[in-house]
């Protein structure tokens, strides 16, 4: 289903259009599938990784669907940015981390998985083994 014509086309609500989406990202945005919400404002969502790479593995995405680092807007861009802030932040006050990794992957060929723009904000200690 052609998605963002569907949200053209209806005033259907947003968990209804999500749930007929094929994005996974678009459905936690939406509550219709759970997700450990970190923080969130009116653009942006940081909830959990369900692979966490390491302990507070957190995901950024933008509330609107967009694919990758080549569609996202300018402005889309930057209130992820923020957002990625704010939770490094978060991550260093609550799990004082010694370091973290910021990283997104565009395109199947750099890793991308999941479809929705996303960041990943991973904590880091010495000696914790993980290759990014
Ligand atoms: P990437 O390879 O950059 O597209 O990363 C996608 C990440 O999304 C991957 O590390 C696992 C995570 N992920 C996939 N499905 C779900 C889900 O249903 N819930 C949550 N919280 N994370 C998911």
């Amino acid at each position: 289903m052609k998605v963002a014509k569907a949200r053209q086309a209806s005033r259907w609500p947003d968990a209804i259009i999500a749930w007929v989406s094929d994005c996974t990202f678009c459905k936690i945005v939406a509550g219709v599938l759970p997700s450990y919400r970190v923080l969130e404002d009116e653009h942006t969502l940081a909830f959990l990784n369900i692979r966490p790479a390491a302990p507070g593995h957190t995901l950024v995405v933008p509330r609107v669907h967009v694919r990758d680092v080549w569609e996202i807007s300018k402005v889309s861009h930057g209130e992820v940015a923020d957002m990625v802030h704010r939770v490094a932040a978060l991550l260093k006050a609550t799990l004082a981390p010694e370091g973290v990794n910021v990283k997104h992957n565009t395109g199947q060929a750099a890793g991308q998985d999941v479809f929705h723009y996303h960041v990943h904000v991973v904590p880091r200690w010495r000696e914790d083994g993980l290759r990014l």
